[in-house]
């Protein structure tokens, strides 16, 4: 059996989250390689691009969050067939990724500089691409992005609302999705509630 093991932090979000939700949806088993930030400074340098997450294949090393989800997304039904839903499924997960892009920097800041810098998001970057996503996701018919189902792509848009909403991001407004795109948190709602959502959940209580 092939053995896989990811490597990501340990909390539940970020770029590893929707990954482990998709092994789960598999049911394919999963060594769920937690770090803290210390642990990750010290073996940092050993991975292929100095980040995480990394999954192993039988010992084999694969990097790109994405390019992982996409893998474990199709072995666990979770990535449209067709190519055009796939399309739509793809360009969520990117414009997700570039929001990581976007606010990541800003973790380097403090005071005054992280304040403006935060200000600058949620009024900038920050509005304009939760009113893209709204927009796709009425395109998918409101329920789900793409296929009329669950993908990756949900489960990326739903670990990206908790965060947000979340209230670790200081100086972003906790109801700043509910603002601007009251839809996607009906759809973090949703998502949270799918059988595979509440089981991978109740199986880490
Ligand atoms: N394009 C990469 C980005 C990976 C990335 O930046 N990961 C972050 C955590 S989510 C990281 O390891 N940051 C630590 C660092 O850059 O030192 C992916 O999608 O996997």
């Amino acid at each position: 059996m092939t053995h896989y093991k990811l490597t990501y932090f340990d909390f539940d979000g970020g770029r590893g989250e929707p990954i482990r939700i998709a092994f789960h949806a598999a049911g394919i088993e999963l060594e769920d390689n937690r770090l803290t930030f210390a642990e990750f400074g010290e073996m940092r340098r050993t991975t292929r691009f100095n980040s995480l997450p990394v999954l192993e294949i039988d010992g084999a090393a694969v990097t790109q969050s994405n390019a992982i989800g996409r893998y474990v997304g199709k072995m666990a039904g979770l990535y449209p067939e067709d190519d055009l839903q796939a399309l739509y499924c793809d360009e969520v997960v990117g414009a997700l990724e570039d929001i990581y892009h976007k606010v990541v920097p800003t973790f380097a800041l403090q005071g005054d500089e992280l304040k403006e810098a935060r200000e600058k998001l949620v009024d900038g970057w920050l509005t304009f691409f939760l009113r893209g996503l709204d927009e796709l996701l009425a395109r998918g018919g409101g329920d789900y992005f793409a296929d009329n189902r669950l993908t990756m792509a949900d489960l990326k848009m739903f670990v990206q609302t908790r965060w947000l909403n979340s209230g670790g991001l200081e100086h972003v407004p906790t109801d700043l999705v509910q603002r601007l795109a009251p839809a996607l948190i009906e759809h973090e709602k949703r998502i949270a509630n799918e059988a595979v959502v509440t089981a991978y959940y109740a199986g880490r209580a």
